[in-house]
Order: structure tokens, then sequence, then C-alpha cells
């Protein structure tokens, strides 16, 4: 165990119900409650991600870090390495999160060597493994950031110079090994800069070859290595890159099939990007639903007046109780979760903002599940869309969806009937049936 406490005066965070004030405490997200077949933490398998919570520090474009995190004081890059882990271990344990989610340099700041860099991350790697086998904590995805250095300016594995690409190939390599060491349930790919800023100086069709063709490789270096986790791609249509290659789920789901690449990758869906790309969060679950790619989510929520990822952390119970339904109805996560991808405020300064927003966050999925899994029970909501399209489970209609009629079939058919009458789709009616249960 570490021995010093970061987050002092704070317990670990229990459910107390929902008539608690403890600001400190869960109202909703109780752990081992049983919600349908599995408990609460089965179904949600909340993360913490590194970055947002133990390195970031608030800084934006206009300003220097307001936060003075007591584990980044140390001397040499190492030693805060550890002292972010310990504290890192001692939030995860304190809040219950069964998981946590990481790139290569949030562990450690990367070395002005190859080989100092993979020394220090070793040493995390070792680290986290032995912290690991004293909580309950678990790796849900590993990732390396391919956007932060300079190097990238112009894209990792799109990068128009080869050489740069190879650094991508050693990132990754090094973040894969880190994965497969700490039994990571799954490898993301978020391509910030896989994508370009101006299409006159950019060789797009070759740039997605390239993409495709990395990987590829990362694919077959993990099943080679022993990785039996996911693979998964994050979709943003843009910020940092002007395009990116990775738009939206329909958008990945055609490279991967163009590419041959469907059999290995799933999506990780973030909320924020799909309100980037001008979808609900639902659209996009949905999309990747259909294909039998969900994989995992990336927990936050964006600004209805900002037109950038602001990773909020999420509140909105009615919006999440339709992505509890689709994620329901995919008949949720297996090696994926819920990582909250969100950070507090830059003036939110106080080490337990962190505790509060987290806390918020887990209450707002697990009323969320409550609410999606009751409407699911009560079967309305099922029933309403399935009789919606119940014209193509007889007659025609049937015969139409398999495949059996031609052109010339449906207008003779039409010409049976007289003009359709008309059936309401209901929007409001099927909405007030949501509230009831939020
Ligand atoms: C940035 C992305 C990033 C990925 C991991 O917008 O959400 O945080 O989740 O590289
Ligand atoms: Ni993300
Ligand atoms: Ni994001």
């Amino acid at each position: 165990m570490a021995k010093h406490e970061y987050f002092q005066g704070i317990k670990r965070v229990t459910y107390e119900g929902p008539r608690s004030d403890n600001p400190l405490a869960f109202r909703y997200y109780n752990a081992n409650q049983r919600v349908g077949k599995k408990t609460m933490k089965e179904h949600l398998r909340f993360a913490i991600a590194y970055w947002h919570t133990f390195t970031g520090m608030g800084a934006d474009p206009f300003g220097a870090p307001t936060k003075k995190f007591p584990w980044l004081q140390g001397a040499d890059a190492l030693d805060r390495g550890f002292r972010k882990m310990d504290a890192a271990f001692e939030f995860m344990t304190k809040i219950g999160a069964p998981y946590y989610c990481f790139h290569d340099f949030d562990l450690v700041e990367e070395g002005d060597s190859w080989k100092e860099s993979e020394r220090r991350l070793q040493k995390m790697v070792d680290h986290a493994r032995s912290w690991q086998r004293q909580t309950e904590v678990k790796l849900l995805w590993g990732t390396a950031n391919l956007f932060a250095h300079p190097r990238y300016m112009n894209g990792a594995a799109t990068n128009p110079d080869f050489r740069v690409v190879a650094c991508a190939g050693w990132q990754v390599k090094n973040a894969l090994d880190a994965t497969i060491a700490l039994g990571g349930a799954g490898y993301t790919f978020w391509g910030g800069r896989e994508g370009y800023l101006s299409l006159l100086n950019t060789d797009m069709k070759r740039e997605q070859e390239h993409l495709a063709r990395f990987l590829g490789m990362a694919r077959d270096y993990g099943r080679a290595n022993g990785f039996k986790g996911s693979f998964y791609i994050e979709p943003k249509p843009m910020e940092p890159s002007k395009h990116q290659y990775d738009f939206d789920a329909a958008t990945c789901l055609s490279f991967l099939r163009e590419f041959d690449l469907l059999d290995d990758f799933k999506l990780n869906i973030e909320v924020n990007h799909a309100t980037l790309a001008q979808h609900t969060f639902q659209h996009e679950l949905q999309v990747a639903a259909n294909a039998g790619k969900l994989g995992s989510i990336d927990a936050n929520r964006g600004d209805y007046q900002n037109g950038w990822d602001t990773d909020q952390f999420p509140n909105n119970v009615y919006e999440l109780t339709e992505a509890m339904l689709v994620i329901l109805g995919a008949g949720g996560f297996k090696t994926g979760g819920i990582n909250f991808d969100a950070k507090t405020r830059r003036n939110s300064t106080d080490l337990t903002d962190i505790f509060y927003a987290h806390i918020g966050g887990m209450d707002a999925f697990a009323r969320a599940l409550l609410a999606a899994h009751a409407i699911l029970e009560d079967g309305e909501l099922k029933d309403f869309v399935r009789q919606r399209y119940s014209s193509f489970d007889k007659g025609a209609g049937k015969q139409f969806a398999s495949g059996k009629l031609t052109l010339s079939d449906l207008s003779r058919i039409a010409g049976v009937f007289p003009e359709p009458e008309q059936i309401s789709g209901r929007q409001e009616y099927i909405e007030n049936l949501i509230s009831r249960y939020v």
C-alpha cells in the first residue's frame, strides 16, 4: 500500500439511498444490487480515465494549469509516475470503480530517448501490476497517445513521413505489451491526428490505406502475443484535425469493412464525439449495435452552446436512459464498459471535486440503468415498435422483406389497395412512457 494518503478525510464512498443528503455517498449506484440477471457493477463496468482525472491539470488554450495535484509535485518523472499511480489506485478504491483506462504516457512522462521511455513504462507496468493485485481494480483498456507529441503534427499511422509511422508503431507495440501484461480487456485506437487539415497537401486514399495496414499490424501483433481482448476504434469527426478519418460509427464500420478488419475491431462510442458529428449518442450506439460492433463507451457530455469536446460529466438521466435502452437491447457490455472520459472544470480545483464528479456520473448511469431495465421489462415500448412494423410479418409484406417480390409486384399490389390510412408515430406518447420511469 502507498505510504501517503492523497484524498485525506474521504472514506470509501458507499450507497446510502435516494434520501441521503451526504454529497460523498451514492444515492442510486448500489454495486451489488441486482438488476435483472446482473448486478449494477456487472452491468455498468465503470472505468476511470487516467488522463483527465490524474493528469489533466486544467490548462486551456488561454491559461496555465489551475490544479495543484499533490502527486505531480515530485522531483523526477518516475517519482511523479509512482505517486500519480498511488493516488489513482487510492481514488479508484475509494470510489469503488472496478476498472481504469490509460494512454502509455499518462502513466509516466515520455523520456528523451526510446530506451528511457521504455524503462519508465516498464517500471510503471510493474507498479500497476502490484496495485492490481492488492486491490480489485482491473484494466478496461489501454491505448497509445499518438497525438500530443510534436512528431505527430501531420498524423501518426497516416503521417506522410514513414519514419513517423514507425514511431507510432513503436509506441503501439509498447502500449499493447503493457495492456497484455496488465490483463487489459481491451485496446483502443482514437485517431485524433489521423486525418488532415488541408486536402491540398494530402493524399487521402494513401493515408487511409496506411491506417488500415497499421491497424492490421497491431491486431496481428496483439493476437500473436496473447491479447484476447477487444480492439476498439473510437470515432470522432474533428478536433484536433479538421477532417478525421474515423468521423462517426457508420464511417468507421465502412472503413473496417473495406479493409477487411471487421472481425477484430469493435467501436468505442463517446457521447461528446457523437454530438460533434451532429448525431445523438443513442444514434451512434444503435449504428454500432446493428453491426454487432458495440464494444464500449466513453461517457461524458458536451455543451449545448459550444462546438467542441468539453468532456463534462454526464448528468442527463433522460438521455442516458435512451442510451441504456440501446446498450441493454444489444445485450450489454462484454469486454467493454463505461469509461468516464470526462474532466472536472478548470475552476473545480479541490480534490473532493473529483469525487463529486464521479459520484454524479455513476448515480446518473445507475438511474438510467434502472429506468431502462424497467421499461424493457414492462414491454410496452418494444411491443409498440414491433407492432409498428407488423405489416412486414405476414402476407405480401413478409414476402417483400424476404426478397420474394419485384418492383412490378409492388406496383400491382399498390393498385389493389385504397390510399393507406394514416398511422400515428406517437412520439409524444412514447416520450411520456420513458418519463414515467426516469
Ligand atoms: C479525445 C478522445 C480520447 C480517447 C483516448 O477526444 O476521447 O480521450 O478516448 O485516446
Ligand atoms: Ni474518448
Ligand atoms: Ni473525446
